[in-house]
Parts: structure tokens; sequence; C-alpha cells
């Protein structure tokens, strides 16, 4: 008999799709008829939805289902489960929610669950998470986000908004026709553009590159490697030390204004604070000109072609894009700023095809012309206990309850945190320096984790719940940078005993005796249609129509029209800087901030300016630790997630995640192609395997994020984790943002005998003697 196959519409982070099920199984993912350029990471994911790794049934970590809140925390990882019912799972996770509440207070409750989750929205399990601790009393949760922490953070004090890291830059339709000069700092690698949160029914970016290819554009790549460089463009290549771009910015803009090339009309008109900058540059604050020649020794590039890039750049129509990654580093918020004090020196902020902009090359849908209305959106509440630490301080939260710590003006103390509940995250992958998390990680008396499979952090939790996968469910997916809409119907029949995280809070509120708040009363299918017709409601309010939400159901996606008009970022405000003010203290794009100088932090002055990173190829540190590690987004997985899939297990070398190394720096050390290497500094080692890369620029490691976390022991990580070797500082006392891209390491090449990685064993589950 002829196999029953049945198709239907699904979205995932990596792209749109039709899931193709045979007898119950996934046996495909078509790509989305409307994709041009759709993600290969689509295919691990039929392997994955069936895999051994799945969480099967809820578990508890014996030593917590003995002795409770007085278990040795030290075992999470290493513990045996216990597989109970769901029954009793439910009871010990209300009962312990309870008993923390009572005891310690709302405020002893980490509910910041960080992580990307799934594309669907109304099963979005951070956002169910928050709406299920907000709906209980509150908890202590996290501000801002690992992408762009640093950004969302100084961006207001600078030009009052952080609308373009969230995609709101000029659009690549007038890039097309207007620029002809396209400087990318940290390149635009085309592998981070499979990506979208909340999904993309078309991949778009890879299209818009493609066009500008047989366009006028030139582009200038800034990168410490050349892949940052997408094949075909009309590009140049400029390799650069890592977080070092804000001293090639300063001796940009200090060429400008030697050479008289400085738009002084617009700093007069749209600008405060270019005479502090001014003075800064001239170094009559300091003493230290921040001439091509200053920046050169800094950055390693030659300071002609500083100067050339400068004065090419003040002659043409010039849009300068930094990636995210840039801001992702100790001091991050430097070049950040300075890339817009530079664009404003250049004069063409809001002008076709001119200014500057972030995200080009970090995501898809970054500058894709959308129109500016509403994606779909399910609502987390609002927290009654307004507490919350900076998104990635979360160790230090751990670590150090009661201690004082500043924030963006804000002068707080770290909450004694009793327990952590977490979905849809993975903080085994996410944050810095993981040694330091697990000593962190035993603070807390009681760890309550979901996902759908046995990832490193599902491992060092006390209660283990089972969550379906989006494939499993039905859903609404969207992102604001994306023109469709999908619906995401249930193609599957829950895996074993897991079940929705809505469902799971849906029974957990109702012992907490907050159903109704947390339900609305809406079911599933209720919820769907709500987001639904609350989204196209403020669609027809700014003149969009849309079908009916059965109509949406039936075809399975709709799509907003390309707008008509371009959009260019500040285009208003350029016009007219009165009427269009800036939400900034002075109306005005603030290249000195009187309010940040208010702050009077040490480590973040008042205007841009080039601030030593602790870590970097010129600090002291450098001389036992003679190489930068940059760690980059994985090409083959979306962070952790479908690490253990096909894709990503192929990209192996010896089952380990690769590192990119220099030919020249790998002579020096005897390694070559396809062997085991130990990178390491002082805060611990990985292994990996060696891709010799003279695309990389000599003295730079390259490594992807996302393998998952398997430690040996304190010192040894099996599987290529980069983030036992990143540091775990804040930015800055101003944005407190993580500073991932700032590890100094070094390699060596692996001569003992070969641990095997054990990342994708199960853990040892027993069963339920109760
Ligand atoms: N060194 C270094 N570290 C980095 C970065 C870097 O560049 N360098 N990048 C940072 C950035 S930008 C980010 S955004 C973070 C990403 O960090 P995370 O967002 O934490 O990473 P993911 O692997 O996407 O984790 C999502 C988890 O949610 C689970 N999940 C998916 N769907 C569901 C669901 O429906 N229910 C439940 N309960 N679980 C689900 C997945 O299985 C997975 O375990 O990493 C950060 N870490
Ligand atoms: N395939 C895939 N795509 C993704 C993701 C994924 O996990 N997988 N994650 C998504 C998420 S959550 C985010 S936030 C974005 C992140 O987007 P980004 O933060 O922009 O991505 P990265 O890959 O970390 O860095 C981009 C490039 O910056 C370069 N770079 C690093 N340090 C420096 C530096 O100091 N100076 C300069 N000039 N260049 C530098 C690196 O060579 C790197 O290729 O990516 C998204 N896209
Ligand atoms: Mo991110």
């Amino acid at each position: 008999m002829p196999a029953h196959i049945e198709r239907f519409p699904s979205l995932s982070h990596w792209g749109a799709f039709t899931a193709v099920v045979s007898d119950g199984k996934l046996i495909a993912c078509e790509p989305f008829e409307h994709d041009p350029v759709p993600s290969a990471i689509l295919q691990s994911m039929p392997g994955m939805m069936q895999s051994p790794l799945r969480i099967a049934r809820p578990a508890v970590r014996e030593g917590w289902l003995h002795q409770r809140e007085h278990s040795d925390r030290t075992a999470r990882g290493s513990d045996r489960f216990v597989e109970v019912s769901w029954d009793l799972a439910l009871e010990l996770v209300s009962g312990e929610l309870a008993r923390v509440r009572e005891q310690h207070g709302h405020a002893s409750i980490f509910g910041g669950s960080y992580g990307w989750s799934s594309a669907g929205r109304l099963h979005h399990a951070r956002t169910l998470t928050h709406r299920f601790l907000n709906s209980s009393g509150g908890c202590v949760n996290q501000a801002g986000n690992y992408s762009w922490g640093a950004a969302q953070f100084l961006l207001p004090h600078v030009i009052g908004t952080y609308a373009p890291v969230t995609g709101r830059v000029t659009d690549w339709k007038n890039i097309q026709a207007h620029t002809e000069l396209f400087i990318a700092f940290g390149g635009l690698p085309l592998r981070n553009a499979q990506i979208t949160s909340g999904g993309a029914g078309a991949h778009s970016t890879q299209q818009w590159l493609e066009r500008a290819k047989t366009g006028a554009i030139e582009f200038v790549i800034i990168s410490p490697t050349r892949a940052d460089m997408p094949e075909g463009l009309n590009a140049r290549w400029i390799p650069i030390r890592p977080n070092t771009d804000t001293a090639l910015m300063l001796g940009m803009a200090h060429t400008l204004l030697e050479s008289g090339k400085h738009d002084q009309d617009f700093l007069n008109t749209h600008c405060v604070g270019f005479e502090q900058l001014a003075a800064y540059l001239r170094g009559s604050s300091d003493g230290q000109v921040k001439n091509a020649l200053w920046a050169q020794a800094i950055c390693g590039v030659p300071a002609e072609v500083i100067r050339e890039l400068a004065l090419k750049a003040s002659a043409r129509r010039t849009m300068i894009n930094c990636t995210w990654s840039l801001q992702r580093a100790h001091r991050g918020e430097q070049p950040y700023w300075t890339s817009i004090a530079l664009a404003a020196m250049l004069g063409q902020i809001g002008l076709p095809g001119g200014g500057f902009a972030f995200g080009h090359g970090s995501i898809n849908g970054a500058a894709t012309p959308r129109p500016d209305v509403a994606a779909p959106e399910m609502s987390a509440g609002s927290n009654p206990i307004k507490k919350s630490i900076p998104v990635a301080r979360l160790a230090d939260m751990l670590l150090h309850p009661g201690q004082p710590f500043d924030f963006n003006g804000r002068a707080d103390v770290y909450p004694d945190i009793q327990m952590v509940y977490w979905a849809g995250g993975n903080p085994f992958h996410h944050h810095q320096d993981l040694n330091r998390l697990v000593r962190g990680w035993q603070k807390p008396q009681t760890v309550v984790v979901h996902d759908s499979w046995w990832t490193p952090t599902a491992r060092r939790a006390d209660i283990v719940l089972p969550a379906t996968t989006t494939l499993e469910r039905n859903d609404i997916g969207g992102s604001s940078r994306d023109r469709f809409v999908l619906a995401m119907k249930r193609a599957l029949a829950p895996h074993a005993q897991s079940r929705n995280d809505f469902d799971i809070y849906r029974e957990l509120s109702a012992r907490a005796g907050c159903e109704q708040a947390f339900t609305e009363g809406r079911d599933e299918s209720a919820w769907i249609r709500f987001i639904y017709e609350q989204m196209t409601e403020k669609w027809r309010a700014k003149g969009f129509s849309a079908p009916g939400f059965d109509a949406f159901w039936e075809t399975g996606h709709i799509e907003l029209p390309e707008p008509e008009q371009d959009f260019i970022l500040f285009e208003a405000f350029r016009q007219s800087p009165q009427s269009h003010a800036l939400g900034t203290p002075s109306g005005r794009i603030e290249l000195y901030s009187e309010k940040i100088a208010a702050f009077a932090y040490k480590d973040s002055p008042p205007h841009p300016c080039w601030i030593e990173p602790l870590e970097w190829l010129g600090a002291p540190e450098a001389k036992d630790w003679p190489l930068h590690l940059v760690t980059s987004q994985p090409a083959d997985k979306l962070h952790s997630q479908l690490d253990a899939g096909t894709v990503s297990r192929e990209a192996k070398i010896q089952s380990r995640q690769r590192v990119l190394i220099n030919p020249e720096n790998a002579r020096q050390r005897s390694i070559t192609a396809g062997a085991l290497v130990r990178v390491f500094n002082a805060r611990g080692s990985c292994m990996a395997g060696a891709v010799l890369d003279s695309n990389v620029m000599p003295g730079v490691l390259v490594m992807s994020t996302g393998a998952w976390f398997d430690p040996e022991s304190k010192t040894l990580e099996r599987h290529g984790n980069p983030n036992v070797l990143t540091m775990d500082v804040g930015s800055s006392s101003l944005t407190q943002a993580p500073s991932a891209l700032s590890a100094l390491v070094d390699v060596e090449a692996w001569t003992g005998e070969v641990p095997a990685v054990q990342a994708f064993e199960m853990p040892v589950l027993t069963e339920n003697s109760h």
C-alpha cells in the first residue's frame, strides 16, 4: 500500500516550509514556494523530530527528588534522572514555586528565560514563561538581549531610539538605487541571512545582494576574515584586528576633519557635541591626535588606506553599516557611536542611500522593504514586581546576591535567587565563560527547565518537562522583518508524553489560582484567531487589507504588499529637525551626551572614544594569549538548535566544532588540516577540529557557537563550545551587555588520547519507584 502523505504549512526561524508527513513521521521539509533562497538547515528537522535525544517524559534529578531544596547542587549535570508522571511533576513544580514565593518572595524567582524558542508566536516558550510567572506574582526578568544589548541601551542616548537594530534602516531598494559606496564593518556574511527571528517567508537578503552585483555599488568589507565578503560582489576586503573598529573610524573622522571634508552645516543643524568630539580628535583633551597613523597602530589597517577610505566616502553617496557583532564586545558601545559620528560628519544621514545602518549581514530582513505595520504578537503581560537584571549579568547575579551594579543610570543590587525557571533558551549555549556559569548555577535551590531535547541546560535542571516542537501544535508565525504571515499547522502527534508549553503553564496556573489571568479564557485555537485579528485590525488602521481568519488558515499564509515608498532612516528629521526632533534630550543626534556625562561612569565617556577593551591583540595579556578568538554564528544551525541534526553533524571534524586558523599560525604550532586541537586560555579550554584558512587574518581564530556544552572537567570541554573561553564581563557600566567577541586564546595540536564526545549521549534515566 502506498504511504499516506500529508502536507502542512509551517515556519521556523530558518524559514517557512511545508512539512511532509508520511504515516505520522516527518519525512521532509519542502521550502516555501515564495522563498527564493531556502536554508539548508531545514534538512536537519526530520531526524531531530524523532531523535532519541527528545525528552520523552517528565524527569526529576535524583538528588533533588530525595532532598529537595537541601540537595547537593554540585551534582547538577552528573546526577541521574528519575522519570515521573505528569501529575507528580506538576505537583513538584507548583509546590516548589509556592514554597519559594512564601519563604523568599517573588524576587527570589528568576524567570528571565532568555532564548529564541520557536518561530510560532502563541507557543513562544519564553513569552509564555513570562506570562505565567507574571500572572502568578512576578519574577526577576532580563533586560535587553545577547544580540544587540549594547546598542539597545546606548542608541536612545545618541539618536533617541534603538529602532535601527530592529531592522528599521534605509531599505535595500533605496540602497540599490542610490548608494555608491557601502562600507560594511563586520562584512556581509551570507550564512547569517538564513535566519530571521520569528521566521521569514522569503530569504530576501541574498536576493538584494545578487541585484547589487549588477549595480554600481562598491562594497568595502572590513573584517578579520575575507569570508565575510560574499563572492561575486564588487568588493574589497580590509582585514582588521578584532575589537578595534573604533580606532579605524576615529582615524577616518580625523581625516575628514583635517581636510575640511566634514559637513559643518549638518553638524550645526542636526547634531550637538561636535565641538567636544573634534577636540578629542585633535587631541586637545588628552594630548593624542586620533589621526590615521594613530589608528593604524591600533587596528592594523595602513594609514593611507584609512585616509583614502575617508576621502572616498566624502566624495560618494556612502552607507556605513555595522554588523551587530561589533557591539557584542567589551566597550562595544564605542564602534556604534563612532559610526554614527562618522556618518554625521559625512552629512548624508537622511539622504537616499546615505548615512548609517546596523544589522545588514547579521540577520535576514534587516532593511527588507516592508510596510511599518504589526507582526503577529503574543502578550507576556507585565511583571508586577518590575525587577530585572541586564540580560548577560546572569552569572554575576547568581554568584553575587546583594552586590551592587550600575546599569544605564540605575544603581541596583543583584537579587538573591532561590529558583530558576527556563523554557525556550539554552544558557549553557548562550552565556559567556561557561565554567563560571557552572559555579553560579549551583546557587539556586531549584532549577526547572522545559525543552524538547536533552540540551546541556536540560541536563543541568532539577525538574525537566518535555515540550512539544512547533510541528506538534497549531500556531501563527511571522516577523516584523518579513512580509509573510504563516499558518503553522499541527503536522505530528506530540512526541511521547511531551506537552505544549502553553498547556503546562495553564495547568500550573490553575494550581496557582491564576488560570483566568494566564489564558484569558482562550484555548489554542481561540488564541491563534485572536492574535490574527489583533494584527489585522492594526493593519486596517493603517490602510492594509487582510482576509478573515478562516480564509488565512485555509490558504496557509498571507502577504503584505511591498511598500510604495522607500524607507530612508531619519529622512523626516533631516528635512525638518525641529518638527521631527529625535527622542534625545536635545532632539538632535548627540555626539556628546550630557546625560551619559552625568552618569559619571569611568568606563563610559560622554562622546565616542577609543577605550581599550580588556582583551584585544594590543592588550598586555596578548603576550600570554597571542590569538584573538572570534565567535561567530554557525552556518549549519541556529545557535545550539539542531546541533545534533545531520547538517550540523556533517560540518564537524572528528565530531567536533571547527576552528579556522591562518596557515601561518597553524604552521608555528605544528597544526595540520583536519587535526584535533585544544583552544585554551586562563578561563578554560575546548577541543576543536582544525581548518587551515588563509581567509582568516594572522593572529585570529574563528569558531562558531552552538556545539552542545560537553565538559570532561573544569579545564576541558570536548565538543568545541567556544563559550568556555569567552569573557563574562559587562561591555560597560552603561549597557552591561555581553562581551562575547573579546577573547584572547592560544591553540595547540592535540597529542594525547582522544576523549569521546558525550554531548549527544542520553543522560541516565531511571524509573520512578514512588
Ligand atoms: N560566544 C558567543 N556566545 C553567544 C553569541 C555569540 O555570538 N558568541 N551569540 C549570542 C546570541 S546573539 C544569542 S541570540 C544567543 C542565543 O542563545 P539561545 O537563544 O539560548 O540559543 P538556542 O540554541 O536558540 O536556544 C533555544 C532553546 O529553546 C529550545 N526550544 C525551541 N523551541 C522550543 C519550544 O517550543 N519550547 C521549549 N520549551 N523549548 C524550545 C531549543 O531546543 C533550545 O534549547 O547566544 C548568544 N551567545
Ligand atoms: N546561520 C545562522 N545565522 C544567524 C544565527 C545563527 O545562529 N545561525 N544567529 C542569528 C542571531 S540570534 C543574531 S543576533 C545574528 C548575529 O549577527 P552578528 O552578530 O552580526 O553575527 P556574527 O556571526 O557574530 O558576526 C558577524 C561577522 O562579524 C565579524 N567580526 C567579528 N568581530 C569583529 C570585529 O571586531 N570587527 C569587525 N569589523 N568584524 C568582526 C565576524 O567575522 C563575523 O563573520 O545572527 C543571526 N543569524
Ligand atoms: Mo542573537
